[in-house]
């Protein structure tokens, strides 16, 4: 199907992403899609532990990007990629936008969040039910005017009046003019279907950007570490989470096992004895559940070794941060 018949978007508006796509010519099928497709990239916004990476992971019906009780569990951007027969979506998940602590990790963080709005032809603006107040409203004065936000009010299981949705929305609505407005509940999986049908409406015609079969544009090494990351922050008391990091030694395949060597970095000698726990129990529970996580995530058998090693400062450390893949 000739692409002229499509709906050209601004080149501006995806050039900046393009180095992680594929080339046009090597995506499969494109020629079979329906004249109606559409295809985009939607920037999930909020501000930390709305359960923006959980609706990500939901949407696409795959866990990419990992989720905890805890602010900042998510670094970097990552693409989650669905494709039914009639779009192809491309969930942006953001970190939440920082408005304390301003070292060079959260810095970073913070750009990472306003550079994908450019990026992008629809926003989905994440609240927690009957919660608002002024660090979202810093967010919202980020988004855009010029292209459809849908605002999307998360974790409504956790509201036994239903009613009272209703004046919540009606309140925030004053502050922006939404596109539309969902109520869900990402982890639940309730009221999802209403919020892929209503981001297709609002995305425009075009076609594959990924392969149909893609879930992400990460590869399986980033992954791995994220999915290590993850049982750090659930696994560990409050402070720890946020002065680690983990680096991927070894990836290698042999066969269908995937052998894989991980670091987790720490600032402190006794963050250290932290991790490991008593006989390494605590890191014997964070390798174990990690390594489950990548078993189903790449649909085979994992071996998994995990190290914890000392670097100080590293958080503070622009250079380290470019080594670790931070943007
Ligand atoms: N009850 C409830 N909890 C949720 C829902 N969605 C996310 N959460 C929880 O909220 C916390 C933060 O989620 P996460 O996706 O990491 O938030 P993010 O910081 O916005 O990416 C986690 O403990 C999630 O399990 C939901 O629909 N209902
Ligand atoms: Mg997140």
């Amino acid at each position: 199907m000739p692409s002229s018949r499509r709906h050209k978007r601004p080149a501006n508006n995806y050039r900046s992403i393009m180095t992680e796509q594929k080339d046009p010519a090597s995506i499969s099928q494109a020629d079979s899609l329906p004249e109606t497709f559409r295809s985009g990239f939607i920037a999930i916004v909020g501000r930390p532990n709305v359960g923006k990476s959980t609706l990500l992971n939901h949407l696409i019906g795959q866990k990419i990007s990992i989720t905890s009780r805890k602010a900042q569990t998510t670094r970097h951007r990552i693409h989650g990629i669905l494709t039914d027969e009639h779009a192809q979506f491309v969930f942006v998940d953001t970190p939440g936008f920082q408005t304390k602590h301003l070292n060079a990790l959260n810095r970073g963080m913070n750009r990472v969040v306003t550079s994908s709005l450019r990026d992008v032809q629809v926003v989905v603006f994440v609240l927690e039910a009957l919660r608002y107040d002024e660090r979202d409203q810093e967010v919202l004065k980020l988004l855009p005017d010029n292209r459809p936000v849908l605002l999307v009010i998360n974790k409504i299981d956790e509201v036994e009046d239903k009613g009272q949705l209703f004046s919540f929305a009606e309140r925030v609505a004053q502050d922006f003019k939404f596109a539309e407005i969902v109520p869900v509940s990402a982890k639940k999986d309730t009221k999802l279907d209403e919020l892929r049908e209503a981001l297709r409406r609002h995305l425009p015609p075009g076609d594959l950007i990924f392969d149909k079969d893609d879930i992400t544009d990460r590869s399986e090494r980033f992954l791995a570490a994220e999915m290590l990351r993850e049982k750090v922050f659930r696994f560990t008391g409050d402070e720890l989470p946020y002065s680690t990091s983990v680096v991927i030694e070894q990836f290698k395949m042999e066969g269908k096992l995937r052998r894989i060597h991980a670091a987790i970095l720490v600032d402190k000698e006794a963050h250290k004895a932290m991790l490991i726990g008593k006989k390494g129990e605590k890191l014997k529970e964070i390798a174990t559940q990690a390594r489950l996580d990548m078993e189903k995530l790449f649909d085979g058998k994992v071996y998994l070794e995990v190290f914890v090693k000392l670097r100080s400062g590293w958080a503070d450390d622009a250079r380290v941060l470019r080594s670790l893949g931070y943007e």
